[in-house]
């Protein structure tokens, strides 16, 4: 029998990129990013059958039609995995700068919602399907700074409710997975390139690796057929919430 087909946003990096490599031992996968030498370089060392998708996540035609143009043999998605997202900026909100703000909207809401479009309308056909999305613990509590960063990923919280609801008849199951702090390129991102800036965030604790993520997401998909794994939180054992951190300081 062939092997189940996962498809997930985001690949190129962090958690998207370990959730690969994680499930391309049960899964065909298409991996989908906007950097095609690194989705190459990331197909090389995966061992299932691999689809390669390369858009723009923020343009809705892009995403539309690279995922029409897969194949027919690739269209029965069993697995979507909503990983996709990013933060920009960490100011308050009258220092916010407009592009951030888009960007986040842009790619962490609307991106993840020009994909489930495409790929959903086949699961309820098919009436069987699994959804992760990927949210963040700044999707269950606002800190300071984190505004619409935060938005973006309440937005996250909102449409995997809404989901589980509209799609609950059609037998999918839908998961939402909050981490907490991730070592990964995001907060480099976020700081716009300033590593300094961005090492001090993991710096003086062990925060959760993307692998830690990617292995979660594994146990959600292999619950029995009758077990939903619904809304998680992953944190860092020494996180608490969105501001408490137990740093050991030297
Ligand atoms: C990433 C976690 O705490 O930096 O979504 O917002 S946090």
């Amino acid at each position: 029998m062939k092997k189940p087909i996962a498809f997930i946003t985001g690949a190129t990096s962090g958690i998207g990129e370990a959730t690969a490599r994680l499930l391309s031992r049960k899964y065909r996968l298409i991996i989908c990013g906007r950097r095609r030498e690194r989705l190459r370089n990331l197909h090389r060392d995966l061992e299932s059958e691999t689809q390669l998708l390369t858009f723009n996540i923020r343009n809705r035609h892009e995403v539309s039609s690279a995922i029409a143009s897969l194949p027919d043999e690739w269209r029965s998605i069993d697995v979507l995995v909503n990983n996709a997202g990013n933060a920009h900026g960490l100011n308050p909100i009258h220092e916010g700068d407009v592009d951030d703000w888009e960007a986040m909207i842009d790619i962490n809401v609307k991106g993840l919602l020009y994909v489930s479009k495409a790929v959903i309308p086949g699961m309820a056909k098919r009436g069987r399907g699994h959804i992760v999305n990927i949210g963040s613990i700044a999707g269950l509590e606002v800190y300071p700074n984190g505004n619409v960063y935060c938005a973006s990923k309440y937005a996250v919280d909102a449409l995997s409710k809404g989901m589980r609801l509209d799609l609950n008849k059609f037998g999918i199951k839908v998961t939402s997975i909050n981490p907490g702090l991730v070592e990964t390129e995001f907060s480099e991102v976020r700081f716009k390139g300033d590593t300094e800036r961005a090492k001090k965030v993991y710096e003086n604790y062990a925060p959760l690796k993307a692998v830690d993520v990617a292995e979660t997401i594994d146990f959600v998909l292999n619950r029995p057929s009758h077990v939903v794994v619904g809304d998680l939180l992953i944190l860092p054992k020494a996180q608490a919430n969105a501001v408490l951190v137990n740093k050991k300081s030297n």
